[in-house]
């Protein structure tokens, strides 16, 4: 096995055979667990050097959902104990768990935000958001969806059929119209790939355009973030990198028309804290003005360096 675990993962995170914020940091700690119990026969400083080589790799796969830089940093602080290999692993145990946890108990509070009845939109594929939706409906509300198609990847097909397999009314519409449904709908609910510490929301491209019709509308529109979705270095006012994805996923011309027209394809989009109504995560929702209090609570002494 050896490294093999750590480029199998970088490989399925970067072509998205993983994806999705939580996923994405999940997997990479798993992957670390299994590199560091297939390291044997070393003393602490080899380990620790092959350990923080694996985490730049696995950082490395794509740049935006900073679940995946939390989830490494979060393990590799196990190479500070006087056991580095032993705390390594327990460490990726912890957050594994850790992590799934705050989803169930996301879709036990954002649920409480949904009446019976409601018309509820998402967009892309959230495991946090979606949770939150089907808590709603596993507590016997009747609720109705609109999930859009997310292209150019069609997140929203997975969407829309985990949606149906539980038994929720389903429609899926395409990106552009959800101005012209956003009549029917009470709620919007999302995930999110990073949070901000001035509360602004990185999520799936299209996002910001839903919240700003949201807000024309007055609908109310929620994130989904578990609290290792906050970006701690904004605080010191690094900025989230947008993945840019290869041009080939929106469409690919004939010969002629390669160098004439000019496709881009950016990933994720930023939505400002203003359209936001609450981040629900796993101590409660708050004001997204809440941002920088999480990132100072949760990660001020782990990221301080
Ligand atoms: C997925 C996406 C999701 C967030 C949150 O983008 O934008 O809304 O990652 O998901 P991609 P979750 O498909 O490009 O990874 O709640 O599952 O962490």
């Amino acid at each position: 096995m050896g490294m093999d675990i750590i480029y199998e993962t970088y490989e399925k995170i970067k072509s998205m055979e993983i994806r999705g914020a939580g996923r994405i940091g999940r997997a990479a700690a798993k992957a670390l667990r299994d590199y560091a119990k297939s390291i044997t026969d070393i003393d602490d400083n080899e380990f620790k050097n092959k350990m923080i080589d694996a985490g730049n790799i696995l950082k490395s796969a794509r740049p935006t959902a900073v679940s995946l830089p939390n989830a490494i940093k979060y393990v590799l602080n196990g190479l500070n104990d006087k056991n580095p290999k032993e705390a390594v692993i327990k460490k990726a145990e912890e957050f594994i768990i850790s992590s799934s946890n705050a989803t169930k108990k996301i879709g036990e509070i954002g649920s409480n935000r949904i009446k019976d009845g409601y018309r509820i939109l998402t967009h892309c594929n959230s495991e946090a958001a979606l949770n939150v939706i089907k808590t709603a409906h596993r507590n016997g509300k009747h609720i109705k969806v609109i999930c859009t198609e997310t292209r150019p990847r069609n997140q929203g097909y997975l969407t829309a059929k985990d949606l149906a397999n539980e038994g929720i009314d389903t429609t899926l519409i395409v990106d552009s119209a959800v101005r012209y449904f956003i009549k029917e709908v009470d709620l919007v609910v999302v995930g999110a790939d990073a949070i901000t510490s001035n509360g602004c929301l990185v999520n799936k491209i299209g996002t910001s355009q839903i919240a700003l019709i949201a807000h024309e509308r007055r609908v109310p529109f929620l994130t989904a973030a578990e609290t290792y979705k906050f970006h701690p270095k904004t605080i010191v006012g690094e900025l989230i990198e947008i993945e840019e994805r290869s041009s080939d996923e929106i469409h690919v011309f004939e010969e002629q028309y390669i160098n004439k027209i000019k496709l881009r394809n950016p990933a994720f989009d930023i939505t400002p804290a203003q359209y936001i109504d609450g981040i629900i995560t796993e101590i409660g929702v708050i004001p997204p003005q809440g941002a920088w209090y999480i990132i100072e609570k949760y990660f001020g002494e782990l990221f301080n360096e």
